[in-house]
């Protein structure tokens, strides 16, 4: 059977038994090394000549099973998983870069990965140029120069939901010669692939929707086989933020309802989006789902849906954002997202704290932006939550 034929939730859902003892779910291969029959097909190993493991920083079976799976939804040739979402931000980008280098990246990104561009990158000679607007192409080829290898993007992003236009930066990377990183997290391979759309390397935090259960921090890296290989044979083996067996196997168990999960989290998102639109409470709703965001139009056209994050400003600005996440049942207050239960937080304290606010604000992260991750729970029953609190501001 050819899986890259089949749909999208058959190739979520599908996964080999296991061929040495007939077990309908993989094994999980908890093992830190492998042993070798002789000394030769370990220096085999070694030298690439015999296919086979040797250390799970290496490759590990169960490991490699959500490389595969990842591949095969992102539409790439290879994935690699690591420990964090930010492990493989710091793979992905210096795998490509050197000192003298320039990176070009929009502003509006996760903090993290704002603060390794701005301070992490720059302490080894590199330089990289912030986008103010993402949401014109024009922008990005106006910062390219000679010695740029990357164009970084994350879209929508997070926390403003501001979106990139993948096709164009692609086609901006290649004319200038370097690569597109595209961060995948908030739309998942089941609503968004930037690979068909030219992106050289796709990236998740698989902490969030791939995941989707909140017991699992990692990360995943998916490109062509050669930038993969030079990623393994570099980033990956030496620098060694990998995941565990464990924790991929967790992953490879929540994928499974990702298509399921999307659908409705999507479902739900666009209530609590209509509902806080329309609310004498709220300034402004960000979801790329209403027609109402600046980029409906270019959502509709590069992703198979909108997704399940939404951000909001409040009239009474932070106070009263203050109010509504310390009143809200059924939303936890707490960062990260993608998980079938609601989330809430304030981005310009939690998140997005490590960027300096001139910058912040630059990104169209206002101190009054509050940040939900739509869940799967009944969305009458979110949206009454949602009335509850906006009635004590
Ligand atoms: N990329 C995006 C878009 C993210 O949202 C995050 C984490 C990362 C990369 C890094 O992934 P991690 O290392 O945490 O797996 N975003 C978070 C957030 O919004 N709240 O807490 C973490």
């Amino acid at each position: 059977m050819d899986l890259k034929k089949c749909k999208r939730e058959t190739q979520l859902v599908y996964g080999e038994a296991c061929k040495t003892t007939g077990s309908h779910i993989q094994p999980i291969y908890q093992t830190s090394t492998f042993v070798f029959d002789n000394v030769d097909q370990g220096a085999n190993r070694f030298a690439g000549e015999e296919e086979g493991y040797i250390y799970s920083r290496l490759g590990n079976p169960t490991v490699k099973l959500l490389e595969d799976k990842m591949a095969l939804l992102e539409e790439g040739e290879d994935a690699t998983i690591y420990g964090s979402g930010m492990a493989a931000v710091s793979a992905g980008i210096l795998a490509f870069v050197e000192q003298g280098d320039h990176i070009v990246a929009q502003r509006c990104l996760y903090g993290c990965t704002h603060s390794f561009l701005s301070h992490i990158v720059t302490k080894w000679g590199i330089e990289v140029t912030f986008v103010d607007d993402a949401s014109n192409p024009e922008s990005f080829k106006n910062a390219m120069r000679p010695n740029t290898k990357i164009i970084y993007i994350e879209t929508p992003a997070n926390p403003a939901m501001q979106l990139t236009d993948i096709k164009a930066c692609a086609e901006i990377a290649h004319n200038g010669g370097a690569r597109l990183i595209v961060d995948n997290t908030f739309m998942t391979p089941y609503l968004q692939r930037p690979i068909t759309l030219g992106a050289d390397l796709v990236l998740h935090s698989a902490t969030k929707y791939i995941n989707g259960h909140g017991d699992v921090v990692a990360g995943i890296l998916i490109g062509n086989k050669e930038d993969m290989d030079h990623i393994r044979m570099t980033t990956q083996k030496d620098i060694g933020g990998i995941t565990s067996p464990f924790d991929a196997w967790l992953m490879l168990r929540g994928v499974k309802t990702l298509a399921i999960r999307m659908k409705e989290h999507e479902k739900n998102a666009m209530k609590v989006a209509s509902f806080l639109e329309n609310h004498p409470k709220v300034e402004r709703v960000y979801y790329p789902g209403l027609p109402s965001h600046p980029q409906h139009e270019l959502a509709k056209i590069q992703a198979d849906g909108f997704g399940g994050m939404i951000s909001l400003e409040l009239k009474g600005g932070l106070e009263a954002g203050k109010t509504m996440m310390n009143t809200i049942e059924i939303f936890h207050l707490a960062v990260s997202l993608g998980t079938v239960d609601s989330l809430i937080q304030h981005p310009a304290s939690m998140t997005h704290s490590p960027v300096p606010v001139e910058e912040r604000c630059a990104a169209g992260i206002t101190d009054g932006l509050v940040r939900i991750s739509v869940g799967i729970e009944d969305a009458e029953d979110l949206i009454q939550a949602l009335e509850k609190s906006l009635s004590t501001i």
